[in-house]
């Protein structure tokens, strides 16, 4: 079986994240999906409105995902890719030529973002600015 990864926060998650993760889960038979710690976003500078234990449970919950673990630091990649037999590792166009130092030991595919929705732009629309 083709073995599909990929990262993220998955904060207040939406339409964006979902049709990432439907893209992806069709460039092989099996997705697998770090989800971001809670520490991890810290260090990412990115405030979490939802705790790690509740964003893994919902991506876990989808159709279009295999398996879920956390994303503790930016080094675990090439650890990961290979303990789950990686052959493909995705990410949204937002980190293009980002990961590219991870041809070296599969695929690496950046899909386009879905426009017009973000946990930010969600967020703003709760509590206008
Ligand atoms: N995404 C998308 N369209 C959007 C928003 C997000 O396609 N409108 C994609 C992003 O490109 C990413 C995934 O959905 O591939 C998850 O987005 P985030 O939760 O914002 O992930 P990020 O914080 O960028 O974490 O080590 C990698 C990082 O953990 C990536």
């Amino acid at each position: 079986p083709k073995n599909v990864l990929t990262y993220g926060t998955y904060d207040l998650f939406h339409v964006g994240h979902a049709r990432l993760l439907e893209r992806a889960s069709g460039l092989g038979d099996r997705l697998f999906v770090g989800v971001s710690s809670d520490s991890f976003n810290a260090i990412k500078g990115k405030e979490c409105v939802i705790p790690y234990d509740d964003r893994a449970e919902i991506v876990a919950a989808l159709r279009h995902v295999h398996h879920v673990f956390p994303e503790n630091d930016w080094e675990q990649k090439v650890e990961d890719i290979q303990r789950y037999n990686i052959d493909v590792f995705v990410m949204g166009d937002d980190w293009a030529g980002k990961f590219d130092h991870l041809k070296a030991h599969c695929e690496v595919v950046y899909l386009p973002r879905t426009e017009g929705i973000s946990t930010t732009s969600l967020k703003d629309r709760l509590y206008p600015l």
